[in-house]
C-alpha cells in the first residue's frame, strides 16, 4: 500500500519547483577520462525510450517547415534553439514538442527523421532501438496513419540496410486525449500490427492515470502487443499511477518511474513483476525526497532494480543522445565500468526481441566487456 503521506508528498512534487528538467542538477563534476569515453562510445548499447519526433532537430525542422511551405516564429536555428530555454517543466517541454511534430508533413519526412536518428544511433554503437511515436498527433495535424508508418518503416528499412542497425517502433497514446481516441488510434493501427512491436503511454500525465486506458491496453495486449506506459517523474499522483501501469495495465516494462525509489512497496512491486525502468537521466534522473534532490540511476542501482540508460527527446535535450547521455551519467551517478555494462546488458534484456537476438547482442556487449574491463580497473 502506499500511504497518504507519500500521496501527499508527490502531489506536492508534482505541483512545486521540482522540475523534469532540473537543467541546475546536470552540470556538477569532472569530466570523464578519455578512456572512459572511448569505452562508453564503443560499449554495444540499445535505446529503448526515445521519441522519435524529439529527435527532430532544429536545422531539420527549418527545413521541411520550409519544404512544406510552413512558417515558423524564428528566424534562425539559434532562435529556435534559444526558445528551447522556456522548457521547465512536462506540460512546457510539450508545448515546444508539439510546435515541432508540425512541420512533419509526407512520408518523406517521416523517413528522413528516422533515417538521421539511425544514422545518428549506429554511429554511437547502438545496436537496436525501440522507437516511440505519436501518431495521434500528426492525426489531428491532418495526416493519416499510413503516411507516418510508411515513412517510418521505410526508414527503419534503409538503417538497418544503410548501416546494420535493427529497431521496432512502439506506438504511444497521448493520455490527455480520451479513452475513446485511443481506441480508434489503436483499430487504425491493426492493419499494420506486423510493424509495432507494442504500445505506450505518453504527453500530459496530470489528471490522466493510467486506469483511463485499462480497455485500451487490454485489447493492446490481447493483439499480441506489448505495453508500457510513461510514469514521469515528481507528477502529481505519480505513486498511484505507477501502481495502475504495473496493476491495472499489466504493463511489461516502465518508462521513466523515478519515484518508484520513494516508497519500499513500489520498489517491492517492481522489483516481484520483474519489470525494467527505462530511465532518462537527462530528463528523469533526479527526484526529490524531503526538499533533498536525490539521484535516480544510483538509487536504483543500490537498490537493485533493473535499471537501463535512455536519451528520450535528443534534440531537445541539448543534444543529448546516447552516448553523452551516459557519459552524463558517468560522472553523475558515479558509475564504474562494471555498472555501465550491466546497464547496457540490462537494455539488451529488457529489449523486446527474440531470445536468439537478444544472445546475439549480448555475446557482442560481453566479448566488448573482456576486452575492456581489464584496461579500466
Ligand atoms: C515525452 Cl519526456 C516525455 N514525457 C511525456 N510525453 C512525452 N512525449 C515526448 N516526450
Ligand atoms: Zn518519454
Amino acid at each position: 500500500m502506499i500511504t497518504r503521506r507519500a500521496l501527499l508528498k508527490s502531489a506536492l512534487i508534482g505541483s512545486g519547483s521540482a522540475s523534469l528538467f532540473p537543467r541546475t542538477l546536470l552540470a556538477a563534476a569532472a569530466s570523464p577520462t578519455h578512456l572512459m569515453q572511448a569505452f562508453i562510445q564503443g560499449l554495444p548499447k540499445a535505446e529503448l525510450h526515445l521519441h522519435i519526433e524529439g529527435t527532430l532537430e532544429p536545422d531539420m525542422k527549418f527545413r521541411m517547415a520550409k519544404r512544406n511551405g510552413l512558417r515558423l516564429p524564428y528566424r534562425s536555428v539559434e532562435e529556435m534553439r534559444a526558445s528551447y530555454q522556456r522548457i521547465h517543466d512536462l506540460q512546457s517541454f510539450l508545448e515546444v514538442y508539439y510546435e515541432g511534430t508540425a512541420v512533419l508533413k509526407t512520408e518523406q519526412d517521416f523517413y528522413e527523421l528516422t533515417l538521421a536518428y539511425l544514422k545518428k544511433a549506429a554511429s554511437q554503437n547502438i545496436l537496436y532501438v525501440e522507437m516511440f511515436f505519436d501518431p495521434q498527433q500528426h492525426m489531428r495535424n491532418g495526416i493519416a496513419f499510413e503516411t507516418v508508418i510508411k515513412g517510418l518503416t521505410r526508414g527503419q528499412k534503409d538503417g538497418q540496410k544503410l548501416w546494420g542497425i535493427d529497431s521496432q517502433l512502439i506506438m504511444c497514446f497521448l493520455r490527455e486525449l480520451t479513452a475513446d481516441s485511443a481506441m480508434q488510434t489503436l483499430e487504425a493501427a491493426l492493419p499494420y500490427k506486423e510493424y509495432l512491436v507494442g504500445v505506450g503511454l505518453d504527453s500530459d500525465e496530470k489528471d490522466n492515470p493510467p486506469n483511463k486506458f485499462s480497455a485500451v491496453f487490454k485489447r493492446a495486449r490481447e493483439e499480441g502487443l506489448r505495453v508500457t506506459v510513461h510514469c514521469d517523474l515528481n507528477q502529481k499522483d505519480i505513486h498511484e499511477h505507477i501502481r495502475q501501469a504495473v496493476e491495472q495495465l499489466q504493463v511489461d516494462r516502465i518508462d521513466h518511474g523515478g519515484n518508484v525509489i520513494d516508497s519500499p512497496e513500489l520498489i517491492k512491486l517492481v522489483k516481484d513483476n520483474g519489470l525494467y525502468l527505462t530511465v532518462c537521466p537527462g530528463s528523469s534522473g533526479t527526484s526529490i525526497q524531503d526538499g533533498k534532490p536525490v539521484d535516480v540511476v544510483r538509487t536504483m542501482l543500490n537498490a537493485g532494480l533493473n535499471v537501463t540508460l535512455n536519451s528520450d527527446d535528443p534534440a531537445y535535450m541539448s543534444g543529448n543522445y546516447l552516448n553523452e547521455t551516459f557519459i552524463n551519467a558517468q560522472k553523475r551517478s558515479q558509475l564504474s565500468a562494471v555498472e555501465l555494462v550491466s546497464l547496457a546488458r540490462n537494455a539488451f534484456e529488457a529489449s523486446w526481441i527474440s531470445d536468439h537476438q537478444k544472445a546475439r547482442y549480448l555475446t557482442k556487449l560481453d566479448t566488448y566487456a573482456n576486452q575492456w574491463l581489464p584496461k579500466m580497473a
